[in-house]
């Protein structure tokens, strides 16, 4: 790289920095003014408009107070992911929002008729256009977004375009989102979502549908042609199931699939369609949890096997040891795994409902996958109740003297609708209420075993020292061959040390750049282990169920 383009880097990161704060200079109470507000790194970019009166001979009627067009026949629809507000957080990184496109809204774009007309927008990756004015406004709505979702929502009601919400936060608080909205979708979207279309084209569409059947069966392919790859290091996202099989206390999932089954999977056979269709070799699965039923995960993986793909996914501690599924998946191409360790306090296990990770060797967790030549990305969530201030330490040591490859670092946080939320709110604990730091980086409840700050400061203080250059050293040293400890070196240095490069690439809108390198990483990674790794035994038949952490990575 030359010296002039480390100072434009240099000069543009600057900028970031004092932009860190952008959304606070762009509209009172932290939120950016309607219709200015985008990320600095995404500027420059605004898509052509598409307004009512463009569109002489529109048979369309005006909307209706509420339930959408009377006699439409096609809509046009504007799926809005808004950004989170994180971008105000030290830990702020733009390339952890430039890694996965908006799967969920692509999944419901898929359910439309040919003869609709849709766009897609994803906020964190290019600036909004607002003006717009579509027939329908549909956003996925997390909560740390939910303050710009409504925002957005505000200013299309407005002017008369429909609202349509939903995501996991809207099911969470329903209420709260139905202040801004015409209609809110409580759990997932495969059964109320085409249910309201049919309604809104009628004019009929109600204020609030909430999914009570469950099934991937006959799902619509997801649009991906509304999404632009190169904006994007895994445009080859997919989920290929939906929830999870367990109960954690402080997990999403138990709230957002009340009502219904809260795990279930996709056919094989139309998983394995949508995967071979994608371009190039990298795939990155979003699923909870990959492996949480043995048969479909098995099945999948041997429909995988010779497709040349390299993968990464999510899993268990539990399903990786209780099976050899992981054998094969690493055999049909995993590189790595997100893996839920939680915690290296065995009680919090017990107190948090984990019971999936009780009495489990961890360090057996790591030698199984690593010596298949997958690398591990651990996940922790420090102020558990069982918490003290030595937590911190003892975990990063813990990682780096196992070659952890890399770890994501979460405070607790007591999601509105969870198990958790009830309890601490039960026990008066929860000292913050703005959604806007529900986001795993902050504090928001006394903890039982540290002050706030000992935790806010402990937290932060893993990241640093986990990813020291020292650390990172150590831990490829504990790698049992040369070139896994140079693999560790590549993947653990590139994700977090190289961020002026991440930053280039987000600026030029060229995401994509990247990917090669990604796949080289990983790939080059499975074939030096690949050499030692025997074929897997056949898989036994009998069901049973795994677990996962409760995020991606940091
Ligand atoms: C990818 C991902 C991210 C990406 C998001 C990129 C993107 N473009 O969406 C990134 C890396 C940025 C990210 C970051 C974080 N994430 Co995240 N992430 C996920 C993950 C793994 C997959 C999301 C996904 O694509 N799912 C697949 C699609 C198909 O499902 P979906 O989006 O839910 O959409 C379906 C339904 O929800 C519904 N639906 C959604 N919207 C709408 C709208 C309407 C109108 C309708 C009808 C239906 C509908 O229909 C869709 C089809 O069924 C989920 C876990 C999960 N499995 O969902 C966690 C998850 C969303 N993340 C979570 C968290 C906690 C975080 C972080 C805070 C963690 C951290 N500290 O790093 C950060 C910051 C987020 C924030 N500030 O709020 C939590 C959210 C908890 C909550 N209550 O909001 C989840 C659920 C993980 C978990 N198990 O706890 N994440
Ligand atoms: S294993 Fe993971 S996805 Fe499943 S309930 Fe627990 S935290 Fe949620």
């Amino acid at each position: 790289m030359t010296a002039g383009v480390l100072r434009m880097i240099e000069r543009e990161r600057g900028e970031n920095q004092t932009e860190r704060g952008w959304i606070n200079r762009h509209g009172p109470g932290g939120m950016p003014r309607f219709g200015l507000a985008f990320p600095p790194w995404a500027s420059g970019d605004v898509r052509p408009n598409r307004r009512r009166s463009d569109r002489p001979g529109d048979l369309r009627q005006q909307p209706s107070q509420v339930g959408g067009l009377r006699g439409l026949r096609t809509v046009d629809v504007s799926f809005i992911l808004p950004a989170l507000l994180e971008a105000n957080d030290p830990g702020f990184r733009p390339i952890k929002y430039a890694l996965f496109p908006p799967l969920g809204l692509a999944a419901l774009a898929g359910y439309l008729g040919p003869d609709d007309h849709a766009t897609l927008q994803d906020e964190h990756v290019q600036r909004l256009d607002l003006d717009d004015e579509p027939d329908l406004v549909v956003m996925s709505v997390y909560i740390t977004s939910a303050r710009r979702a409504y925002q957005i929502a505000d200013g299309f009601r407005a002017r008369g375009v429909h609202v349509a919400l939903g995501g996991l936060h809207v099911s969470s608080c329903p209420d709260e989102a139905a202040k801004h909205a015409d209609t809110v979708f409580i759990g997932p979207g495969e059964d109320t979502w085409p249910t309201f279309l049919a309604d809104f084209r009628r004019g009929e569409a109600a204020p609030r549908y909430v999914s009570r059947e469950r099934s991937l069966a006959g799902a619509p392919p997801t649009r991906r042609d509304l999404i632009d790859r190169r904006r994007y290091l895994c445009p080859n996202s997919i989920v290929v199931s939906r929830g999870c099989p367990h109960h954690c206390d402080f997990c999403y999932k138990d709230a957002f699939y009340e009502g219904g089954i809260s795990f279930y999977t996709r056919a094989v056979d139309a998983a394995l369609a949508e995967i071979d269709a994608m371009p190039g070799r990298h795939v990155y699965f979003l699923d909870d949890h990959l492996l949480g039923n043995p048969r479909f995960a098995a099945a999948l993986f041997e429909g995988m096997r010779g497709m040349g793909r390299v993968f990464q996914g999510a899993s268990t501690v539990d399903a990786i040891l209780r099976s050899d599924l992981i054998e094969r998946a690493a055999e049909a191409g995993m590189r790595s795994v997100f893996v839920g360790l939680e915690t290296v306090n065995p009680a919090n296990l017990q107190l948090h409902a984990k019971r999936q990770n009780i009495a489990r060797d961890y360090g057996e967790v790591l030698r199984k996958v690593q010596g298949l030549g997958v690398m591990v990305n651990g996940s922790f969530v420090f102020g558990l109740d069982d918490d003290g201030p030595d937590v911190f330490d003892r975990t990063v040591a813990w990682g780096v003297e196992h070659g952890l490859e890399t770890a994501t670092f979460h405070i607790m946080t007591p999601y509105p609708g969870t198990a958790l939320h009830a309890r601490v709110e039960a026990e008066g604990r929860i000292t913050d209420r703005d959604w806007d730091h529900y986001d795993t980086r902050h504090v928001v409840y006394e903890p039982k075993g540290m002050a706030p700050k000992t935790l806010l400061d402990g937290y932060r203080r893993a990241y640093r020292d986990f990813y020291r250059w020292g650390s990172i050293l150590r831990g490829a040293s504990h790698q049992p061959t040369w070139s896994q400890s140079a693999r560790h070196l590549a993947y653990a240095g590139g994700w977090k040390k190289f961020e002026p490069l991440w930053d280039l690439v987000i600026r030029a809108k060229h995401v994509d750049v990247m990917l090669p390198l990604l796949e080289g990483t990983l790939d080059a990674y499975g074939r030096a282990r690949g050499r030692t790794t025997g074929r897997a035994r056949p898989h036994p038949d009998e069901a049973s169920d795994y677990s996962t952490g409760p995020s991606t990575s940091s």
